[in-house]
């Protein structure tokens, strides 16, 4: 009997009491500590009625139960469907519903607004706070603290990640034990972590970067995690000595640079940073060497793939690029309208095949077969090129995507919401350069005849129905959209116009 994922990430520590987790208060939770707690959250998930297979989402708060409810799914075989916080109950009502999810765990500040939505499911639910107390953990407080794990096959799934479609509806990106475990492995040898690894952890964990990529690299290697339950620019600082490596998004080096502790000394007991999920600024690159002495190690990934490429841990960390395709992933780049491989130096879309590429999305089977070849490559939709040196670079994207701070947001789910406001005729959605996120969104309106969109009005409906990070920071009105003779809105002359509203350049 074995369940790969759960023996490789969780189980071989049991029994060990070296500290897994730092605390924000300054206390710790060893291994064997956080493995007691899975297990009691594992005898409650069964206690609940769920089986193998049966999917759980959880819209919950980033704190030690959290990520020990990941560990309680792969311990039972339950699928974990981690939701965005920021998500609103009409997004959640679609995850749900999609997923077929039987359990919703959410903060208790939600469960009065989530309560009916899960009900509509046909969806149990229970809470689980920040602070760590709520029903599930109440539930769990009386079980006992080791529990059988349920076999596994490493094609079994072990997560569902939602990520938006070009038409506006989400897919739930299937991945399996092997995807996460190979991946994993992968990469904590590619970067070297041992156990002797502090990772400087504050990256929310209910995205790829933040669960899949820092903590199972962590869990692989048996390193410890100091886990913050957001960034904070002054925690950073605090924390950092402690560190020896550091995950995050662009956003996280912009910030840091900003401020003016951030220098050699600071950094001195670090070994690694590493960034991904935007595009990183060259820029951003060498001023973070001259201040720190460190370059900034550069990986590219998909929730769909986790990582693909990977700048070398020795060797030259290529500024603007994305280094080389990591061991046992292929990547190749093609001619978008052929699929045909293209020579080396040219542009044209990354497609990629391995352990790490995911089984398909959750019942679109012909959303899957558009992106998912029969052959196994994977069309990310992300343009790019390949060096003569071997180092891939991401020069665009072949797909209609903002990425606000690391988080990817579809214009079209926002355009379907405007198009339906009144006196709004149509809508396009662009995202322009904006100094901190990275990009941002501005809303483009074109009035219905003779009427005038009540922007106030519509700032309150994007409340009530969308997550924050989704908003428009701008809604400006025009009273035609640019199109091609194709009748297709021309969204490059749009961002030409607007790209400057941010960074007045
Ligand atoms: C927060 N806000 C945002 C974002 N985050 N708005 C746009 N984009 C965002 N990313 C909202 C807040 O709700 C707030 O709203 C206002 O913007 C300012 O918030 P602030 O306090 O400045 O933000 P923050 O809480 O400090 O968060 C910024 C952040 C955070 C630290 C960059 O967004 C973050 O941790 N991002 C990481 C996302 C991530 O892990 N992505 C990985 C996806 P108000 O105006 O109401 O106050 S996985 C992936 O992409 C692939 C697989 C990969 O390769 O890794
Ligand atoms: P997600 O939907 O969260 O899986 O986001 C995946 C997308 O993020 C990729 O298809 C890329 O467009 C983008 N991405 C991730 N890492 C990088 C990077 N290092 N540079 C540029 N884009 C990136």
């Amino acid at each position: 009997m074995a369940n790969p994922l759960y023996d490789t990430l969780f189980g071989r520590h049991a029994g060990c009491d070296t500290v897994f987790l730092h605390l924000p208060d300054g206390g710790t939770l060893s291994h064997a500590a956080f493995l007691r707690l899975a297990a009691r959250l594992a005898h409650a998930l069964s206690a609940l009625g769920l089986k193998p297979g049966d999917r759980l989402a959880a819209q919950i708060e980033k704190s030690p139960e959290a990520l020990a409810l990941y560990a309680a799914c792969t311990q039972t075989g339950v699928v974990f469907l981690p939701l965005n916080t920021g998500y609103m109950g009409e997004e959640i009502r679609y995850f749900v519903e999609n997923s077929g999810a039987k359990l919703l765990i959410c903060d208790a500040s939600r469960a009065k607004a989530l309560t009916p939505v899960a009900k509509a499911c046909g969806a149990q639910i229970q809470t689980l706070n920040a602070d760590g107390t709520g029903t599930l953990t109440d539930a769990a407080a009386v079980q006992p603290d080791t529990f059988d794990t349920v076999a596994r096959d490493g094609d079994d799934l072990a997560a569902f990640l939602y990520t938006s479609g070009t038409t506006g509806r989400s897919k739930g990106a299937m991945l399996t034990q092997t995807n996460l475990l190979s991946n994993a492995q992968t990469l904590a040898d590619y970067w070297r972590f041992t156990a002797d690894d502090v990772l400087l952890h504050a990256l929310p964990i209910f995205h790829t970067h933040g669960l899949f990529v820092a903590s199972n690299v962590t869990l692989v290697a048996g390193g410890s995690m100091i886990f913050e339950p957001r960034f904070d620019l002054d925690r950073m600082i605090a924390r950092m000595p402690a560190a020896t490596t550091m995950m995050g998004v662009p956003t996280f080096y912009t910030r840091l640079l900003e401020d003016p502790r951030l220098d050699r000394s600071l950094a001195q007991h670090m070994r690694l940073f590493i960034s991904g999920s935007a595009p990183l600024l060259a820029e951003t690159h060498v001023q973070f060497h001259a201040r720190t002495g460190h370059r900034i190690l550069e990986r590219y990934g998909m929730t769909e793939t986790n990582m693909n490429t990977s700048n070398p841990y020795e060797g030259e960390r290529r500024a603007g690029t994305v280094g080389f395709p990591l061991p046992g992933v292929e990547l190749k780049i093609t001619d978008p309208a052929t699929g045909a491989t293209l020579p080396q130096g040219e542009i044209g879309q990354i497609e990629v095949r391995g352990p790490n590429v995911f089984k398909g999305y959750w019942q679109m089977p012909e959303k899957t077969a558009e992106e998912l070849r029969a052959d196994g490559f994977f069309i990310t939709g992300d343009l790019g090129e390949i060096d003569a040196d071997g180092y891939v670079s991401i020069v665009g994207r072949n797909k209609d995507l903002i990425i606000s701070g690391g988080y990817n947001i579809y214009p079209k789910e926002i355009e379907l919401l405007l198009d339906a406001q009144a006196g709004v005729l149509e809508s396009a959605v662009i995202g322009v350069p904006h100094p901190d996120f990275g990009e941002t969104v501005v809303g483009v309106l074109v009035p219905a005849p003779g009427q005038g969109p009540d922007l106030e009005a519509i700032g309150a409906q994007m409340k009530a129905s969308l997550a924050r990070f989704k908003h428009p920071r701008k809604l400006v009105i025009l009273p035609e959209l640019p199109r091609n003779t194709m009748g297709k809105v021309q969204k490059k002359e749009l961002r030409d116009r607007f790209g400057a509203l941010f960074t007045g350049t």
